[in-house]
C-alpha cells in the first residue's frame, strides 16, 4: 500500500514539473537530447529550484555537453520540454558571451556575463483569467537573438518560472538549462545590462515573491536585468 502511494506521488511529481534538453534552432531541433545542452541535476526527478540565490541557478548542470551549435544571429530558437509546461510563470532567455581563451564546452559562466534578451508578460484570456505565453505548451515559447549580437561562443540560458506557489518565499520554482552556442553572421552591438548568475535575483524580488491573485497581468516585473533587443 505504502509502495503504490509512493508511486503514484512521483508519477504526480514528475507530471508537474520538466526540463528543456533539446534546443531547436529555426525549426531544427538538436539530434538529441543533451548533445549540446548541458544535462541538468533534474533530468530524472524534474525538480525546478527554489532558492535563486542556488548556485544552480546558473546553468543547473550535472555535466557540460559534448557539441556546440552553430546559431545565426536573427534566429528563432526555443526549447522542447520533457512534459507539458503547466505552470503559470514567465520564460526568459539570456547570453553569456565565452571569454578570449575558453571555449563553450568547458566554460562555467560565472562573472557579469549574462545578458536577458528575451521575456514575457501575462495577459488576460476570454475568460478574464491570466495566462502566459507557451503556457500547456511541450515546449518554451519563441526568442530571436539579435541581430547585432556580436558573433563568437555563448552560453545560452532558457528558463521558465513556476509562480504558482509564488506566494510563499522561496517557492518559486525555476526550471532552465543552457546550451553551448556559436554565434554567426552578428554585428557589433554592446549587449547590457550584464549581470550575475547567482547573483541577479533575490527571494524577495516582487517577479519572484508574487501572488499572482493580486495583480494585474500588466504589473507583473519579471525578475533580473532589462532586456537587451540589439
Ligand atoms: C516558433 O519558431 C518555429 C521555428 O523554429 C516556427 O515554426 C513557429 O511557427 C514559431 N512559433 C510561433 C508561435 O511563432
Ligand atoms: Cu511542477
Amino acid at each position: 500500500m505504502q509502495f503504490l502511494a509512493s508511486l503514484l506521488l512521483a508519477a504526480a511529481t514528475v507530471q508537474a514539473h520538466y526540463t528543456f534538453p533539446k534546443l531547436v534552432v529555426d525549426g531544427k531541433a538538436e539530434e538529441k537530447d543533451w548533445s549540446v545542452t548541458r544535462m541538468t541535476k533534474n533530468a530524472q526527478s524534474k525538480q525546478g529550484i527554489e532558492n535563486p540565490s542556488s548556485a544552480d541557478i546558473r546553468c543547473y548542470q550535472s555535466q557540460n555537453a559534448g557539441s556546440v551549435a552553430t546559431v545565426p544571429a536573427g534566429a528563432t530558437i526555443h526549447y522542447i520540454s520533457t512534459q507539458q509546461v503547466n505552470h503559470p510563470g514567465p520564460t526568459q532567455y539570456y547570453l553569456a558571451k565565452v571569454p578570449e581563451g575558453k571555449t563553450a564546452t568547458t566554460w562555467d559562466g560565472s562573472g557579469n556575463v549574462w545578458f536577458k534578451f528575451h521575456t514575457e508578460m501575462p495577459t488576460v484570456d476570454k475568460n478574464k483569467q491570466m495566462t502566459w505565453p507557451g503556457q500547456n505548451e511541450y515546449k518554451t515559447t519563441n526568442a530571436t537573438i539579435p541581430k547585432s549580437t556580436p558573433d563568437g561562443e555563448y552560453l545560452l540560458r532558457v528558463e521558465h518560472i513556476a509562480l504558482h506557489m509564488a506566494m510563499q518565499p522561496n517557492k518559486a520554482q525555476f526550471y532552465l538549462s543552457c546550451s553551448q552556442i556559436k554565434i554567426t553572421g552578428g554585428g557589433s552591438g554592446t549587449p547590457g545590462p550584464l549581470v550575475a548568475l547567482p547573483g541577479a535575483y533575490k527571494t524577495n524580488d516582487p517577479g519572484i515573491l508574487v501572488n499572482l491573485q493580486n495583480i494585474q497581468p500588466s504589473a507583473y516585473i519579471p525578475p533580473g536585468p532589462a532586456v537587451w533587443s540589439g
